[in-house]
């Protein structure tokens, strides 16, 4: 059987590691509380079996109660976290549970180890200085947008793998962190983003960390009638998949 192998990286996750596609999470599609506690209940099953579960979605606030069934498991994580937004509101429109909040919410619940979060390409118009402001309060790293152009981000990643050491870490990546002239099939378009290359540098500087769980969130196909935004966000969770941790080992020694 030919299995996929990855050329830059020379990582072979089909070769090392049992995956499987278990499909789709269940929620209540008409109440976004209830789906917060099915989504825990139901990554709890599957973290007992000692998977790593990468998830692709979908609203942002589903991050929030992986982040709650992983921190059971693991503890509080560090966070890798791509995104437009700081995702860090305490309320919308008074709602707590919203896509705008689950990091806020993930912080509150004791989720992260907060001198080991990264939120890299945070950008756009805000609604107030606390946008960007209120994550460094807590000791968390922001790398707004504009520190990140025209640069290639791989030392970045070598400077996050160092201060992240050895401790889990989840990463989520915002699929909106890209230029909308790479990605225009999401809910919050916001000019001046990250590119797809960048996009993987971030990705593939993951590996050789503890990874426990990833995501590819906020893409919305209707919204991109070429397809790519879609074909990105598949390309990008196998580059997850690419750099976990036995994964990457591997790849390591065959570079060798
Ligand atoms: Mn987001």
């Amino acid at each position: 059987m030919i299995r996929p192998y990855n050329m830059a990286t020379g990582a072979a996750p089909f070769d090392v590691l049992q995956v499987a596609d278990i499909g789709d999470v269940p929620i209540n599609t008409f109440d976004l509380k209830k789906s917060v506690a099915i989504i825990t209940e139901y990554y709890r099953g599957v973290l007992a079996h000692g998977a790593i579960p990468l998830t692709l979605g979908g609203d942002h606030t589903l991050t929030w109660p992986i982040l709650r069934a992983v921190k059971e498991r693991h503890g509080p994580v560090a966070l890798i976290h791509v995104d437009a937004h700081s995702d860090t509101n305490e309320h919308m429109f008074g709602e707590a549970v919203a896509h705008g909040c689950p990091f806020r919410r993930a912080w509150e619940d004791g989720c992260l180890q907060n001198d080991k979060v990264f939120q890299i390409g945070i950008r756009g118009t805000g609604y107030s200085p606390e946008d960007f402001d209120w994550g460094r309060k807590q000791g968390w790293t922001c790398i707004q947008a504009e520190e990140c152009w025209w640069k290639s981000l791989t030392p970045l990643m070598a400077d996050i793998r160092s201060r992240i050491g050895d401790a889990p870490v989840y990463l989520t990546y915002d699929i909106d962190s890209l230029d909308p002239a790479f990605a225009p099939g999401t809910g919050t378009v916001e000019v001046g983003g990250l590119t797809t290359h960048q996009g993987l540098e971030i990705i593939r500087g993951c590996a050789g960390l503890n990874l426990v769980g990833c995501d590819l969130v906020e893409v919305s196909p209707p919204y991109d009638p070429a397809g790519n935004t879609a074909v990105i966000a598949a390309n990008f969770l196998y580059e997850m998949l690419c750099a976990l941790p036995r994964v990457a080992e591997a790849a390591a020694k065959n570079r060798k």
